[in-house]
């Protein structure tokens, strides 16, 4: 089952696609996906005419527009779960502990970064903007393969997600970490959330990003979710342990494409994030300009 949502003069509604028919869903997403991965019956009408794809590359038909595919009450992160992210985020100019960086030690430790990233108003889904934070010179966007889980930790469903990071931020003191990743804008995932049974094996993915400059490609690259070194089940074991998470927390695992200081986003881009099974999270970007009081 895939699940997605559109707004139709500022309201939510949900569908379902599943074995090739779309359903409006009755229920929340969330309670949703929890029925399905319980093998209940999934709640509403057979839908027809409702052209879904011409609103993944339109975002928009008439009053309808696709928008994120459910609201997460948490949204938390993995970091340094690929070996390339800790080469690049060890580039800079960071912090060492016993000759070692901090990513390099992570990355070997047995307990693995989780941080906290956003919660459902932060985020914002297909068609609709990442921002740069008005006090960021250098961000970057971070195309990530993420878990929808229910309370106990289990997986109802697997998206896409941007863990859009001001990276000169973090990189001028890592205790600025929640400036660097949470703000508006800053999280983008979507445009589906699919079940498991679709998804099969998570560690044989393809994630593709693509940043869009002036309608050329500006940068690219790709990496199998096959070199996660962190594995989905054991960042979900340290991100419950002694931490209630409420039902369709999201949990992104990490990111392997880094784009380098030269390739920080701007204004007018577009970035674009394929992962094989679900799809293509396309977001346009924004500079936020601060507001003086
Ligand atoms: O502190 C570093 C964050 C790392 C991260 O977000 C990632 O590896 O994806
Ligand atoms: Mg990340």
């Amino acid at each position: 089952m895939k699940i997605f949502r559109v707004l139709k003069r500022g309201y939510c509604i949900s569908y379902a696609i599943l074995d090739n028919n779309v359903i409006r869903l009755d229920e929340d997403p969330i309670k949703a996906l929890i029925r399905y991965s319980e093998n209940k019956e999934v709640l509403g009408d057979k839908v027809v005419g409702l052209n879904y794809e011409e609103l993944l590359t339109k975002f928009q038909i008439g009053d309808l527009r696709i928008t994120k595919p459910l609201d997460p009450p948490e949204v938390w992160g993995s970091g340094i779960s690929y070996e390339m992210a800790r080469e690049r985020y060890s580039e800079e100019n960071v912090a060492k502990i016993m000759g070692k960086t901090i990513y390099e030690r992570v990355y070997d430790a047995v307990r693995p970064e989780i941080f906290f990233k956003a919660t459902s108003n932060r985020c914002v889904g297909h068609g609709e903007a990442i921002v740069i934070r008005s006090d960021s010179e250098w961000t970057l966007p971070e195309p990530e393969l993420a878990v929808v889980l229910d309370s106990s930790g289990r997986i109802l469903g697997y998206t896409i997600m941007d863990d859009v990071s001001a990276r000169d931020i973090e990189a001028d003191n890592p205790l600025y970490l929640p400036q660097s990743k949470i703000y508006y804008g800053s999280c983008a995932f979507g445009p589906f959330i699919v079940t498991s049974d679709e998804i099969g094996n998570p560690y044989n993915l393809d994630i593709t990003l693509r940043i869009i400059r002036e309608g050329k490609v500006f940068y690219e690259g790709s990496v199998n979710t096959s070199k996660m070194r962190r594995k989905i089940e054991e960042q979900i074991e340290y991100l419950i342990r002694d931490n209630p998470i409420p039902d369709g927390t999201i949990l992104t695992t990490g990111t392997a494409i880094v784009p380098g200081r030269d390739k920080g986003l701007k204004h007018g881009d577009v970035v674009e994030i394929s992962i094989s099974k679900i799809g293509t999270l396309i977001t346009p970007v924004i500079k936020s300009e601060r507001k003086l009081k």
